[in-house]
Formats: C-alpha cells, structure tokens, sequence
C-alpha cells in the first residue's frame, strides 16, 4: 500500500519572522531578514516579533532587555515596517509561545536538535554547560511560527536549517496526533542577494551581534564616518575588483563587498561589476560606503526619534500584542483540544 499525497493546507497564507534584541542590529540583519520584511507586507498578512524568550538563552542584562526589546521595535518602524498594517510585538507579551513550545518540545527529537550546527556554533566548546534554552531554541522557533500558522518565513540563510526542523515538527505532530494539515509546513523565504552577509574581516565567517569586534559589521546606527572607516579596514586582496562572477570564485571578502554593494543599491552584481572591474579597492570602498550611508542613515536618524520617545514604542508594541493574541489565543486552543488536555465541560 503506498500512502496517499497528504492534502494540502488551505489555511490563510501569513507571513512570521522575528529578531532577538541581542546587542544593535546589524547590515546583515537589516539585508537578510528586514529589508524582505518591509517589501512582503504588500503581499501578505505580516507578523513581526522581537524574540525576547529567545534572547535570555544567552543571558543579557535584565536591566538591558526592555530597552533593547524598544530598540528592535524602532528598527522596525523605522525601516518600513507600518504597525498598522503588520503586527509588530514583543515574544514574551504573548505567554502562548512558551506554552506551544513546551509541547513541541515533546514532539521534536533530540537527535533532530543534535544536528543543528547554530547550536554547535554558538556553545563551541562548552556545550555540557549551555543553557537548556541553547539547546531547544529552533522548537521555541518552531513555536513562534506555528503558533499563528505562518505559512511563509523571511530570514537569512543562516536560518535554513531551523527552518527545516520546524517544518519537520509541524508534520510530525500532525501525524501523531492524526490532524491531517493542522499545521502548514512553513516555507523559508531565504532568496536574494543579502541572505548571507559575512563578516567584514572574514569572508567566511557570517556578520553577526555577538562578534567582539565592531569592525567586523556595519551597525544599523553607524554613521557616515563610522562606515567609512569599517569599508576601508575590510579585508581585501591586492588584486583590482574583477570583472566578472567568475573572477570572485576564492575571493570571498571581495565576493561579500560585491554583494553588500549590490543588496543595497538593488542593482545585480553583475551590473556592480561592470562599473568596478578593473578598477582598484581605493576607488570601489569610498563608494560602498557612500551607499551604505545613503541607505542606513535616513533609517538610523528615524530610529533615534522613535527610541526618544518610548511611550509611543509602548503604545505600538500594547496594540501589535493584541493583534497577536488575537490570532495566536484560538490556535493554541486548538492545540490544546487536538492534544487532549483538560477542559472545564
Ligand atoms: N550575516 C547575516 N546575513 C544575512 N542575514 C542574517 N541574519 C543574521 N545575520 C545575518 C538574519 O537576521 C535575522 C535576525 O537574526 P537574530 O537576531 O534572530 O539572530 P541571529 O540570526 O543569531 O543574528 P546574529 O546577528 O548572528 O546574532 P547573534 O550574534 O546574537 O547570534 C534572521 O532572519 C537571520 O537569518
């Protein structure tokens, strides 16, 4: 007997994705994951969360946290992000995500967890002394999403692995508890020229937060003259800029630079190439970070407006909370049903 194609999903098509409030966001958060964010909100229904659940897996000052919950937020508005017509909240605001992934936590396995390379990234070599929180963060992921029947994810290609792992929850627990299409299986929205943005003095290694060094990454807030200076340290060869996608191959910091430059302009790195071939490093970094600042500083002055006022941000972040229950309350209710807890008769 062969098993039949399940059917399909035939729920709303949503759009979830979220940020941890780490330290300031970076291009590579900005290129990988917001920039998509602001663009799919003509398409879809968007919901956009600042993972604060996820960022206590890493300890950040309590004095710190809601300050930095606000800060994402601002990015967000201020990048484009209308909290009218998307949903835009704080994870923790919402207690049903803890609760969905406690039960998907019943549901993944750990040999499924045990190969997540973030995780080995991220405990190098202490894993014995991570935090549980560590371990299990893509089934609090799995949870964010599920959680509102996100059918559709934007994020960088450094998520595609827990991407994968949700969907893999998702069907899982559709066929234990025999609730065919309860859950969509979320697609990535991974594509695009800044879905993988490296550090800026190694090309092999992606831009991120939590690097020691500032100079590895352009911060959302950094102004021209910081910029400048980062594009002018970053780690080059002594070669000119090639002339052609196949001249980048085992160059990987000038191939990130191109990329950088053609992500935020939106011009193909084709077309970048054309205009910098042949021509040396002295002349193609003054320009990157001219574009660079003309597209960060308009975002960064909006985002130092909205952070002086942090009863508007309040104000945003209360009503995001309530479109977000509004959606999230029944659903989980459904769990709650499918998974057989009590309920008063
Ligand atoms: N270098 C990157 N290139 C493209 N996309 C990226 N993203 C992160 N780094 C890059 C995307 O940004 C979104 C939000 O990420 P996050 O805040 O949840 O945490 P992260 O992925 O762990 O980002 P960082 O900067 O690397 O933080 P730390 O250093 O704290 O771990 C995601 O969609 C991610 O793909």
């Amino acid at each position: 007997m062969t098993d039949a194609a399940p059917p399909q999903y035939k729920g709303p098509q949503r759009v979830f994705s979220g940020m941890q409030p780490t330290n300031g966001l970076h291009l590579g958060n900005y290129l990988g994951a917001l920039q998509k964010f602001v663009r799919l909100q003509d398409q879809y229904e968007c919901i956009y969360c600042i993972v604060d659940l996820h960022a206590i897996t890493t300890g950040p000052d309590p004095k710190e946290l809601a300050n930095r919950s606000r800060e994402v937020a601002a990015a967000y508005v201020a990048a484009g992000v209308d909290p009218k017509r998307s949903t835009i909240f704080i994870q923790s605001a919402v207690r049903e995500h803890s609760e969905l992934a406690w039960v998907f936590n019943c549901v993944a396995r750990m040999g499924w967890l045990e190969r997540m390379t973030q995780f080995k990234d991220k405990a190098g070599s202490h894993a014995e002394r991570s935090s549980v929180g560590l371990f299990a963060y893509p089934v609090l992921q799995a949870a964010d999403i599920l959680l509102y029947k996100a059918t559709h994810v934007p994020v960088g290609e450094d998520q595609k692995q827990h991407l994968e792992l949700s969907r893999d929850i998702a069907a899982k627990f559709n066929k234990d508890y025999n609730a065919p299409n309860f859950f969509p299986l979320p697609e990535p929205l991974i594509q695009g020229p800044g879905a993988r943005i490296m550090s800026l003095r190694e090309g092999t290694k992606k831009m991120s937060k939590s690097d020691p060094s500032d100079m590895t990454r352009i911060n959302m807030t950094d102004d021209a003259d910081a910029i400048l200076q980062k594009i002018k340290k970053a780690t080059t060869d002594s070669l000119p800029v090639p002339e052609s996608k196949e001249g980048l191959a085992g160059r990987a910091e000038v191939e990130n630079l191109v990329g950088i430059f053609a992500a935020v302009t939106e011009r193909t790195v084709e077309d970048i190439l054309t205009e910098f071939g042949g021509k040396g490093f002295g002349v193609f970094k003054p320009a990157l970070a001219e574009a660079l600042a003309a597209k960060l500083s308009p975002i960064a002055a909006e985002m130092r407006r909205l952070n002086a006022d942090p009863g508007a941000l309040d104000a945003i972040l209360k009503y995001g909370a309530d479109k977000a229950r509004a959606v999230a309350q029944p659903i989980m209710a459904e769990v709650r049903d499918v998974v057989g807890f009590w309920r008063a008769g």
